[in-house]
């Protein structure tokens, strides 16, 4: 009896799952979106301090919950030989996140490039996208709109899937919360497209 009803409880309990990756070159601000995610989607946890993240070696990994379902989010290096990396990932991924950093003029090309090739891997349509124009905290930095511009090219490979763009500044939380329910929303909505894990378990 009690082995059914405490089944049945962690039955009841148990949340959808979705895989997040979020994806951008090296310094983009990508495992700072991570810990500011887990601050604001966390209670009780105030994160460790930003000066202490380091450049990411492999990968980070972390888990929040927000409107009923639980995001795994997939911090994966950027680095060039890191990036090669990224397309193991993308067949069991519900959500990508890609940063790009706004202060980087001299890497937005690059940084393009890297986005049209993910963007473009049959492994990932149909996928929802969350482009996060990072570091908007900064004077001189490039706008959403001259993003926008400088990725023009890719506006025609992207296909057919849910995609916001966004600023925002990951080191002090500007736009994150919105973002995340954002992509929360549309992965939830691509859900039959991608079933969450342990949906059907
Ligand atoms: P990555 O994981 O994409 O490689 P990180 O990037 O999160 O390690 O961040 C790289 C650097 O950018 C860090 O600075 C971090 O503090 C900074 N950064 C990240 N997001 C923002 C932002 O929104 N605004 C500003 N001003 N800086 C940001 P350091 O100096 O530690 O290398
Ligand atoms: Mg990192």
């Amino acid at each position: 009896m009690y082995t059914l009803l405490s089944g049945l409880v962690r039955y009841m309990l148990k949340k959808d799952e979705y895989n997040i990756l979020i994806l951008g070159l090296d310094n983009a601000g990508k495992t700072t979106l991570l810990e500011h995610t887990k601050i604001k989607f966390t209670s009780g946890y105030t994160g460790k301090p930003f000066h202490k993240i380091t450049a990411t070696i492999g990968l980070n990994i972390g888990k929040i919950s927000a409107m009923g379902v639980e995001l795994l989010f997939w911090d994966l290096g950027g680095q060039d030989e890191l990036q090669s990396l990224w397309d193991k990932y993308y067949s069991e991924c519900h959500g990508i996140v890609y940063v790009v950093d706004s202060l980087d003029e001299n890497r937005v090309d690059d940084s393009r490039l890297a986005f049209e090739k993910m963007i473009t891997n049959e492994h990932l349509i149909g996928v929802p996208l969350l482009f996060l124009c990072n570091k908007q905290d900064m004077q001189g930095c490039l706008s959403v709109n001259q993003i926008r511009e400088a990725f023009s090219d890719s506006a025609t490979k992207m296909g057919k899937r849910d995609c916001s763009v966004r600023g925002v500044s990951a080191l002090h939380g500007q736009g994150i919360e919105d973002a995340i329910v954002w992509l929360t929303q549309a992965v939830v909505k691509n859900n039959e497209t991608r079933p969450p894990i342990n949906k059907d378990d």
